[in-house]
């Protein structure tokens, strides 16, 4: 070891779509590097935050949510994924809204195995409860089927407890050197971040149904005399899903389209010019080979 003083640990966020993984993860490593949105199976890829304080490297990685009652190829490999995020880490977070503990978190929690070595049971979204003794008997009922090594009750979308979060897992990393300059939040590239924080904007304007059959592909991705031109489509499965992105004269598109430069124009520091298509690829979200096409590696 380069420095027998440093420690790096890879830490996995698991749990069932829509409890707060990614919101988790950026307030953790204080940036944006997921995608959230209210809907479900936001998240599609394993992606990697990295915080480093002092001797101290953490590399998380943010999972796409657990879920059932999904058939496509998309929903396998997102659940593949989510799955494999429990192994060879040094940590997991397995994380539960605490007003909902259901089958499905339960069936997620019994594939840990059990000789897992620091199991931390993250209790989310406790800003939305109206009396905080109802934790308790919470904790207690999913504590009965397995031996957490902590239990931290936390929001992470107001940022309560996160630092007590922070400092539990800091004290179980193993010594190690660290694998990342200390100055790097994050693992992928900022053409994959502009795909994702344009796939957000579209989540969060389109229909329930919608957003699952949803990906975003860049085109262009080029920095010109001070400008970023980024030229990006949108793949959805049917014309009638077309027309709902691109709305009434356009105007929806649009939309999605201001907010994403925006918020892009922020993140990168950068001036842009985004121009954006939507096309039909049927059936895409169960079709390996389209799967592989659009950054879904389904092998
Ligand atoms: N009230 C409240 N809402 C939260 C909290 N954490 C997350 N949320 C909200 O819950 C929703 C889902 O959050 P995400 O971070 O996208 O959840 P996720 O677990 O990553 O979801 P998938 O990627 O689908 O697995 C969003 O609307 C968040 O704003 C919290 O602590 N309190
Ligand atoms: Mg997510």
């Amino acid at each position: 070891m380069n420095n027998p003083e440093e420690k790096t640990g890879m830490v996995s966020l698991v749990g069932k779509t829509n409890v707060g993984k990614s919101t988790l993860l950026n307030n953790l490593i204080k940036q944006k590097v997921s995608i959230t949105s209210r809907k479900p199976q936001t998240t599609r890829q394993r992606l990697l935050g990295i915080r480093t304080t002092g001797q101290n490297q953490i590399i998380y990685v943010d999972t796409p949510g657990f879920h059932r009652g999904h058939k496509r190829a998309l929903n396998r490999f997102m659940n593949k994924v989510a799955l494999a995020a429990i192994e060879g880490v040094d940590i997991v977070l397995f994380v539960v809204d605490s007003l909902n503990f259901s089958e499905v978190d339960q069936y997620l929690l019994d594939q840990i195995p059990k000789n897992t070595e620091n199991l931390i049971l993250v209790i989310n979204k406790i800003d939305k409860l109206s009396k905080k003794e109802s934790l308790l008997p919470f904790i207690r009922d999913i504590a009965e089927s397995y031996d957490f090594d902590a239990i931290i009750p936390i929001s992470a979308l107001k940022g309560e407890n996160v630092k007590d979060l922070e400092e539990e897992i800091n004290s179980r990393l193993p010594l190690a050197d660290h694998l990342y300059p200390e100055d790097q939040i994050a693992d992928c590239s900022e053409r994959f971040l502009a795909s994702e924080i344009i796939r957000e904007k579209c989540i969060t304007r389109v229909g329930d149904e919608i957003p699952y059959r949803l990906t975003v592909i860049i085109e262009n991705f080029k920095e010109e005399r001070g400008l970023l031109n980024i030229d990006a489509t949108i793949y959805v499965e049917k014309n009638s899903q077309k027309g709902i992105v691109i709305g009434a004269q356009g105007k929806k598109l649009k939309a999605i389209g201001t907010t994403a430069r925006k918020e892009l124009e922020k993140m990168l520091d950068i001036k842009v010019m985004l121009r954006l298509w939507v096309k039909v690829k049927k059936d895409w979200t169960n079709d390996n080979h389209a799967l592989n096409l659009m950054g879904y590696k389904v092998v």
